[in-house]
Parts: structure tokens; sequence; C-alpha cells
């Protein structure tokens, strides 16, 4: 799977992608992230790619032209395949049923906006889709788009040793079942400055380890996200 990303910030990716399951997705030629930066698109002297809004107010806002030729240049033609996303706080929530949907595409191209925002023809009439990571505000869709595409490398068949244990993670369907958060985790010691480890997990019964962890993993859902149940 292709990612590529558009941004004024192309240094921004250096630490995100160098780490982990991602790095290794990459070496594996699993996946591959390419980088471009946005003033390439550019034909002045001082590179712009801001202007001032339409109506007045603060700020700048990211002017369609370079993105649109970006876009263009990158893939002179569309279709099936080649999905153009818009990052930004306005967009439909991302979750992990749109990165297994997003997992299945062939090639991603994610713009980050900056500024005050993106000229909004950008949406309308370039991107497939607009997507928010969550309801708060970022300084631009950098880290958005290093979060989509962390949570989209994991579904990528072969990319995780075990090809089971993305379903076991948080929010995964298949774990405990029922969309619950993943149950609790202990290590060494089994008891830390008094606190001990819960009894069960110690005596090596995995029929009620497993039952136990169901238990934990639906007590903690109701008490830290409640909206799950
Ligand atoms: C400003 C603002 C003011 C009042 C109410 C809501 C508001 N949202 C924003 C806002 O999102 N500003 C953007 C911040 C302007 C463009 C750069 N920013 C940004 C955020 N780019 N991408 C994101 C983002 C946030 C969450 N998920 C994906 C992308």
């Amino acid at each position: 799977m292709t990612f590529h990303i558009l941004t004024i910030f192309p240094e921004f990716f250096a630490g995100p992608f160098a780490h982990g399951v991602v790095k290794r997705a990459c070496a594996a030629g699993l996946l591959e992230i390419r980088i471009h930066n946005l003033r390439d698109w550019t034909h002045d002297r001082h590179r712009t790619v801001d202007d001032r809004p339409f109506g007045g107010g603060e700020g700048m806002v990211l002017k369609p032209e370079p993105v649109f030729d970006a876009v263009e240049s990158i893939w002179p033609e569309r279709g099936p395949g080649r999905k153009v996303i818009l990052l930004s706080a306005q967009g439909r929530m991302f979750d992990q049923g749109v990165a297994n949907r997003l997992s299945r595409e062939e090639t991603l191209l994610l713009i980050c906006g900056r500024y005050e925002g993106v000229d909004e023809r950008v949406a309308e009439h370039l991107a497939d889709e607009e997507l928010s990571i969550g309801n708060y505000v970022l300084s631009g869709g950098e880290l958005a788009a290093a979060v989509v595409i962390d949570t989209v490398a994991r579904l990528i068949p072969g990319v995780l040793g075990n090809e089971t244990s993305a379903a076991f993670d948080s929010f995964q369907e298949t774990g405990h079942g029922e969309g619950l958060l993943d149950c609790p985790h202990w290590t060494r010691p089994a008891e830390f400055r008094g606190w001990k480890v819960p009894e069960v997990l110690l005596n090596g019964n995995h029929e009620e380890i497993r039952q136990f962890r169901k238990g934990a993993a639906r007590e903690k859902t109701a008490r830290l996200r409640p909206d799950l149940v």
C-alpha cells in the first residue's frame, strides 16, 4: 500500500515513521510513504502557499492552486484505488472502521492543512473524503496524517508478525467481541508498592483467565467509555 502526503512541513514525518511497525512495514516493502512538499508546486520567489481570507478575518488560508497542481501532478489520472483525503477538524470522524475500509485501498493521498484553514474548493472538488481524527483543534493536518497512517499500516496483511494480533487491540471488533476496550494488562512484579496483580492471572487456568479478562474489559469499558456499551 502506498501513502502520499502533501504538506508544507515534510521534515515533520522523519520522527513518526522512523520507528516500530511503520518502519518495519516500509522496510519489508509492504508500505510505501512518499512525502511531497506543497511549496514545490508554487511559482513565485517566496514559494507562497497561503493568502488572506475573502470576507476578512484573522489569519491566512491555504491557496487552492498549489494543492490542485500537486495532486494532479502526483496523479495525472484519478480512479478507483487512488483516493484523496483532506485531514481537517471539519471532517467525518476517523475510527477503526474507517481505518479498516482505507486499508483495502491501493493508494491514498493525504492533504495536510495549515494556517487558519484550506480553501473550501479543495474539500469540494479535489478530495474524495474529509476526515477528522477527533474533536480538538490541532495546528495542522500533519499529526492527523501520522495517526491515520499508523492505524491503517497495522491492518495491511503481513505487517504485523502475528496476523491475528491487530484483531485484539482496543476497538477491533474480534477481540473480546462486543466492541469493548482491550482488557487491562499486568506484568512482573506480582506485587508493586503493595498493589497486587489479580490472583487469577497467576494460577495458570486459561479458561478462568479468559473469563476474567472479558469481565475486566466490560467493567473498564463501562467505567471509562460508557458510550461504547
Ligand atoms: C478552528 C476553529 C475555531 C472555532 C471552532 C472550531 C475550530 N476549528 C478550527 C480548526 O480546526 N482550525 C484548523 C487547524 C485550521 C487549519 C489547520 N488546522 C488543522 C486541524 N488541520 N488539520 C486539523 C485536523 C484536526 C483533527 N483531525 C484532523 C485534522
